[in-house]
């Protein structure tokens, strides 16, 4: 997979920060191939495979699957694609997760986008979606929403100290949002 030299872009930020919503415009605009980390798990979890009640568990309490699961799942995912481009969508979570990618994968990310929030617009968000998900409720929102700053923000940090990372201000429209992310692929060659 590595020689087929991939294109890879990681899309961080807190739970309902708009990662899937932008991604989807990527993908319309640039062609991306699109792969949430989060959904990939809830996929596993529906389709009742090993250890599902544990993820289940996991995603109510806002915790992190292993990186090994999650990984594996990515994994599939991109080697089965015919795509050379790559929207990794909520994923890495932490430090672990990011160097299990590294590891196993033997890439690391040409950028990483990070869709920059406050948090009550974050909430507001997520509580208003409606979509059934088990874990958008405030009790597992407050929960989401501490482990992104614990686990997540120094994975953005170390990217950012890496050059790689690509700050975007998450509030205003999703076409204004979009006019911002733009650029980042247009200047890319896309
Ligand atoms: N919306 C979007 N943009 C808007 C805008 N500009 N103005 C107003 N409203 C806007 O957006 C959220 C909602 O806001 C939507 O209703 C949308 O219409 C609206 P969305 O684009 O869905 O935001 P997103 O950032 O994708 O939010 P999401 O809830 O998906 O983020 P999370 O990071 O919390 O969820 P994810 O699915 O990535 O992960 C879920 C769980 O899986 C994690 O908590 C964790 O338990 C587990 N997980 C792992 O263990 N490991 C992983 O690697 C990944 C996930
Ligand atoms: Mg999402």
């Amino acid at each position: 997979f590595k020689e087929r030299n991939p294109f890879i872009t990681f899309v961080l930020g807190g739970p309902g920060s708009g990662k899937g919503t932008q991604c989807q415009k990527i993908v319309e605009t640039f062609g991306f191939k699109h792969l949430s980390a989060g959904e990939l798990l809830r996929r596993e979890i529906d389709s009742n495979s090993e250890h599902w009640s544990q993820m289940l568990n996991t995603i109510k309490e806002g915790r992190i699957v292993p990186s090994e699961v999650t990984v594996r799942l990515i994994q599939q995912e991109m080697e089965s694609s015919d795509s050379n481009k790559f929207l990794i969508d909520g994923f890495p979570r932490t430090e672990e997760n990011r160097i299990a990618f590294e590891q196993l994968i033997g890439l690391e990310p040409n950028v990483v986008l990070f869709f920059d929030c406050p948090e009550e617009e974050m909430v507001k968000r997520v509580l208003n979606r409606n979509q059934g998900r088990v874990d958008d409720n405030i009790d597992t929102v407050k929960k989401r929403l501490k482990v992104f700053e614990i686990l997540n923000l120094p994975v953005i940090d170390y990217y950012s100290k890496r050059g790689k990372l690509r700050k975007i201000n998450a509030v205003g429209t999703e076409d204004e949002i979009f006019e911002k992310v733009r650029p980042i692929f247009s200047a890319c060659g896309y």
